[in-house]
């Protein structure tokens, strides 16, 4: 539709990009076989029978730990730095078709050296990828690094100090901290040291929250760990104070419809507090989270949000230029971006 032709040209960021959930099926399978790596026998999950038996169950995940699971076999796969290299220069691709001008992705770096990869091979493949899409795309990236909430903070700290001693925080490579995987049961206050660390040395700060936990994961993260940013943010809606305080205060709110529909944060796009956060001024961004796995990349995501909306050229005006400005690039870029 028009919409879309609209939606395809306007100039976008994503912030919100795993990017191991990128690996597609057909990826996993090819890197499975040339690295040798054993998947989940067939005769236990058959969902690993074939290419189209695990795209099938991708579209059956009943929460975020059941897809976590499939998540982490998934990235098993990735051995070289030159796997980390594709994986990342496919998203770039995809991302530039999509209209993508800059994409802020997040990486697990412990679900890499946990198995015996090091950070550094991990780094090395990506940024490979990023040198190739800002020179074939002019597309700019950056890195978070994200802590596993399911592991412990001295765990996350280890990483961080490994990125640290590298001076990939001070060389630009990483634009800041992150923490992803199960939510519930693992709150923002577990690591605050490491969050007090980045703030004392000036490291950018965000934190999946309010995505499957309550609305007082949002408040922990942002007063405890005082993150910049929160990821994903739906259940905002259950704290008008708080989401008033952060329309305020311009915190980017970095929405992922297609993800909270697949793992049943919502029943439907339509249910997401969309037309609520333009209405209250709250800065977001849409993006894809983990596009292999969710069924669709961001210019999917903007146009499942239009679908649902029927948004104004003035509220997508507001989006597009909010992305800009919560980005954690430096004023020239924005300016170029703008
Ligand atoms: C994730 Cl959707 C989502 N939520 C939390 N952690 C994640 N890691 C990768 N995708
Ligand atoms: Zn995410």
């Amino acid at each position: 539709s028009k919409h879309h032709q609209f939606l395809q040209e306007l100039p976008k960021c994503e912030h919100h990009l795993h990017i191991e959930g990128s690996l597609s099926p057909s990826l996993l399978f090819r890197l499975a076989k040339v690295n040798n790596i054993a998947l989940p026998d067939s005769s236990i999950d058959s969902s690993f029978a074939s290419i189209e038996a695990l795209e099938a169950r991708y579209e059956r995940f009943t929460s975020l730990n059941d897809f976590l699971h499939y998540y982490f076999i998934g990235m098993s796969v990735l051995i070289n730095a030159s796997d980390f290299e594709s994986l990342a220069y496919e998203y770039f691709t995809r991302a530039h078709k999509d209209g993508v001008h800059h994409a802020e992705i997040f990486f697990d770096p412990q679900a890499h050296t946990e198995r015996g990869i090091e950070y550094k091979t991990v780094v090395t493949g990506l940024v490979a990828a990023q040198v190739r899409a800002e020179r074939d795309f002019g597309l700019t990236s950056k890195l978070i690094l994200c802590f596993l909430r399911h592991l412990s903070a001295g765990d996350a700290d280890v990483s961080y100090e490994k990125a640290v001693a590298l001076g990939h925080f001070s060389d630009g490579t990483l634009a800041g901290i992150g923490m992803d995987s199960s939510e519930v049961g693992f709150p923002p206050e577990i690591f605050r040291e490491v969050y007090d660390k980045a703030y004392a040395a000036g490291i950018r700060r965000t934190a999946h929250a309010g995505e499957e936990g309550d609305s007082t994961y949002i408040s922990r993260a942002l007063d405890i760990c005082r993150t910049e940013r929160i990821d994903h943010g739906i259940r905002l809606v259950d704290d008008e104070a708080l989401l008033k305080r952060v329309a305020k205060n311009k915190t980017l709110v970095t929405m992922c419809p297609l993800s909270n529909v697949r793992l049943r944060c919502v029943t439907k796009v339509a249910e997401l507090p969309i037309r609520k956060f333009l209405d209250e001024g709250v800065r977001f961004s849409i993006n894809s989270d983990d596009p292999a796995y969710f069924g669709g990349y961001i210019l999917d995501n903007y146009c499942a949000v239009q679908d649902a909306f029927s948004l104004s050229f003035k509220d997508w005006k507001f989006i597009a230029e909010g992305a800009v400005e919560g980005s954690w690039c430096d004023d020239g870029r924005k300016e170029a971006l703008l």
